[in-house]
């Protein structure tokens, strides 16, 4: 019997989707998994998540450096925002990093109970189709999406990920079937498809353009970031 893929749209949605076994892809492309699938690729140590920001303030006093993004911009008072060009600094190379974003963070905390939470982004595609083939049971795909809503970018890269494991694995509902013809439509140039989209917009309202491209741009990383307890990703 094939194993099974399925994908959450929002994480609104997950009381649909028993996580207990499963293996779960977390997903957002701009920015929240982009960035941390940068950190952990340039030599950081660990990524502590966190839903609410003051439990994420609390652990500047056990020594970790504090990630926090609220509607796009840097919490006032972090070290670290959103941006992955900021996780190329070869100054966190070893450190421990406390995050807390709008979305990705939730979306991850929502998923606790999973067997293990993979980080997924374009940035290290090629590495969690291959770490994905090998390695899981039953498969759910959760994208962040933007407070509830469903977004176009998480949903794109699901279809990726669903067109690059179909041979593995078969469609537990019609979703995966959705966002791997929404792939389709769009992977011959990921950034015009996505022009028009809600956080797009948001973005280059806030003048992050040069993030857009990057976070579109498919491995550039071969790391597999996961999170197998306390919310901590690890390489
Ligand atoms: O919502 C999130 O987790 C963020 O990635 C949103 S933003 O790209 O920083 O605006």
């Amino acid at each position: 019997m094939k194993r099974t893929i399925d994908v959450c749209l929002s994480p609104d949605l997950m009381h649909l989707y028993p996580v207990e076994g499963m293996t779960v892809v977390v997903v957002d492309i701009l920015r929240a998994t982009s960035c941390m699938t940068t950190a952990i690729a340039h030599g950081v140590k660990s990524i502590k998540t966190f839903a609410k920001l003051p439990e994420c303030l609390a652990c500047r006093e056990s020594g970790y450096l504090i990630a926090g993004e609220r509607d796009g911009k840097k919490v006032d008072g972090c070290d670290l925002g959103n941006s992955p060009f900021e996780y190329m600094n070869p100054a966190l190379r070893g450190k421990d990093i406390a995050f807390t974003t709008t979305n990705g963070t939730q979306a991850i905390s929502r998923s606790a109970g999973a067997a293990q939470i993979i980080i997924g982004s374009f940035l290290n595609l090629s590495a969690v189709v291959k770490y994905l083939e090998k390695t899981t049971p039953n498969l759910l795909i959760v994208c962040s999406g933007w407070k509830g809503k469903v977004n176009l970018e998480d949903t794109l890269f699901a279809g990726a990920l669903v067109e690059h494991l179909a041979d593995s694995f078969e469609h537990a509902c019609d979703a995966p079937a959705i966002a791997q013809r929404l792939y389709q439509a769009g992977r011959r140039d990921l950034k015009d498809f996505l022009k028009d989209s809600s956080h797009i917009k948001r973005l280059k309202r806030l003048n992050i353009e040069k993030d857009i491209d990057f976070c579109l741009t498919a491995d550039q990383y071969d790391v597999v970031p996961v999170i197998r307890e306390n919310a901590t990703i690890t390489g």
